[in-house]
């Protein structure tokens, strides 16, 4: 029997170069989500820590000033404002600061202005240009999916998307669509180094893995930030993109350019064809007891 058709909903992934001045970066990611709403868009998706330059070249003390509480922050506020006002979903990222605790977070935000919660990134990076580690504590909130107006939503952060556990696990609370805001580019220790297609293959498969869309945002621009040790660049390289659910790319931004990237999925229909298809009938939890290992040992 054919799947009725049913919800169809309209996703946005939107890309920019940041400044280091936040008033200016919160600018660009209110007139790109304006655009993107006119553009039919209901869930629109910033890029990861967007307040500013991606800070974690450098292993820097003044730094943590740019961590704010999660309550009260004035960008969460204004981000409320205007998905009130467009009736869209926002999912909003941010450096948390929790008492003496750090969090490389993402406040949900529904098409009502509602926060429906606080996701924080679970796998943090660590290495030349993206010394992750010396800022944020491991992520303390799990897995989450949710429940916005236009779609059950998850959103993992960065390094979270080269986990298929992440992925799935959230497709197992009910994620229809899968959000990853992100800061990649260049590797200041090695110029050949190119992830860009390695990096969207692994999400393209988890998209095709759980039958869900998927959308990543990641920052474009030449970014220079003194370390102690010199100043180290990065080149972000952009290429945000939305998969289809069998991981097809359906739309896909270059390296250079700003832009915002939209794409309608007929979510019944989508959820018509996972259940037909069987991945979730067949899984085998208990089977599976390895993943809870970190060496493989039973
Ligand atoms: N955002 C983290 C990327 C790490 C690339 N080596």
């Amino acid at each position: 029997m054919a799947a009725a058709a049913g919800r169809k909903v309209a996703v946005a992934a939107v890309q920019f170069a940041c400044t280091d001045v936040e008033a200016e970066n919160v600018a660009t990611a209110e007139r790109l989500i304006r655009e993107a709403h006119k553009k039919g868009a209901k869930i629109v998706l910033i890029q990861e820590l967007f307040e500013g330059h991606y800070f974690c070249q450098a292993q820097r003390l003044d730094f943590f000033r740019r961590a704010k509480p999660y309550k009260g922050n004035p960008t969460i506020i204004r981000m409320q404002q205007l998905a009130k006002e467009l009736e869209v979903v926002i999912p909003v990222s941010f450096f948390e600061e929790a008492n003496n605790a750090h969090y490389n977070s993402v406040a949900i935000i529904d098409a009502d202005g509602t926060d429906l919660g606080l996701y924080r990134k679970s796998h943090i990076p660590d290495g030349p240009g993206y010394q992750e580690k010396f800022y944020f504590n491991p992520g303390d909130t799990g897995f989450k999916a949710f429940k916005t107006k236009y779609a059950t939503i998850g959103v993992g952060i960065c390094w979270d998307q080269w986990f298929p556990e992440c992925a799935r696990a959230m497709a197992l609370q009910g994620a229809e669509i899968l959000f990853y805001p992100t800061a990649i580019g260049s590797e200041p220790q090695d110029g050949s180094l190119d992830s860009r297609e390695h990096w969207k293959r692994v999400m393209q498969g988890h998209a095709g893995a759980n039958l869900v869309p998927l959308v990543a945002s990641n920052r474009i621009g030449r970014e220079t930030v003194g370390t102690e040790h010199g100043k180290s660049t990065i080149t972000f390289y952009g290429n945000s993109f939305i998969a289809g659910p069998t991981g097809e790319i359906v739309k896909l931004a270059n390296d250079k350019d700003e832009e915002v990237l939209v794409a309608e999925f007929d979510l019944d229909e989508i959820k018509s064809t996972r259940h037909g298809w069987g991945i979730f009938r067949d899984r085998r939890p208990e089977l599976y007891k390895v993943l809870l290992t970190l060496d493989g040992k039973k």
